[in-house]
């Protein structure tokens, strides 16, 4: 078994019956999932699931995993997703796979919010990582350019080439499921900015940005896939 399946199959017993449960996006939360799937075959479990990206909202019907939508539920019981990086303090960076805003609605709407990781992910800092940053297309020029003033190093998104590979390589930006761009920036000098909640509320603070990827005093247990099996830090 992967280090990234240990974490996410552990992640899964934390979802018990009657539960309205947050699934997240990436290949992590994946193994969740598809554990999800097989529970609810071989066991009387009553869930209803908001999923954070269309991906995952594939996948999840396509294992018979009931949905529901925040029309219908306003609180979760648990939200299971993946990260990007996580430090000692359960401060995160999420957004690689673009999902990052629906991912912080559903993260703060829930009661417990279980985090799955491989032990590569594990850091102590953020200084010099890519920090997704989601911004209105209308004036994206600009607000890279607010950015860029405290940023060492930005870039917007792009769509990744598609499966025939880079022969059809496309120059375009890479679009939410809300229809913004992401922009990856790094801070090489956090020092100067202070923690990564502080760096999140700077950024939050111009205009055209929708949110960030920094995910700070949110986690409530973190699951670490590692060679020794899964460790549960909360
Ligand atoms: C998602 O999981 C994103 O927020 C994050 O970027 C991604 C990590 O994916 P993986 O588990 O595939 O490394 O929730």
């Amino acid at each position: 078994m992967n280090k990234k399946q240990t974490a996410g199959q552990k992640a899964a017993e934390w979802i018990k019956d009657g539960m309205k449960v947050g699934l997240g996006t990436g290949s992590t939360v994946y193994y969740t999932i598809l554990e999800l799937g097989e529970r609810l075959k071989n066991e009387r479990l009553q869930i209803d699931a908001i999923p954070t990206s269309k991906e995952t909202e594939k996948l999840a019907q396509s294992l018979g995993i009931p949905l529901t939508t925040f029309a219908d539920v306003t609180r979760l019981d648990v939200v299971i997703d993946g990260a990007d990086a996580v430090t000692p303090t359960y401060d995160l960076i999420k957004g690689g796979g673009g999902a990052l805003l629906r991912e912080k609605l559903v993260a703060k709407s829930a009661d417990t919010f279980i985090v799955v990781v491989d032990d590569s992910k594990q850091v102590n800092d953020f200084k010099g990582l890519p920090i997704p940053i989601e911004i209105v297309p209308f004036a994206f020029q600009t607000t890279m350019q607010r950015i860029s003033t405290f940023s060492s190093e930005l870039a917007l998104r792009m769509k990744k080439p598609n499966a025939v590979g880079a022969v059809n390589a496309v120059n375009e930006p890479f679009v939410t499921d809300n229809g913004n761009y992401v922009v990856d920036a790094k801070f090489a000098h956090m020092d100067s900015i202070g923690s990564p909640a502080k760096l999140h509320e700077k950024l939050k603070s111009l205009t055209g940005v929708v949110e960030t990827g920094l995910f700070t005093g949110m986690a409530d247990i973190v699951v670490v896939g590692c060679d020794e099996g899964a460790k549960v830090f909360r």
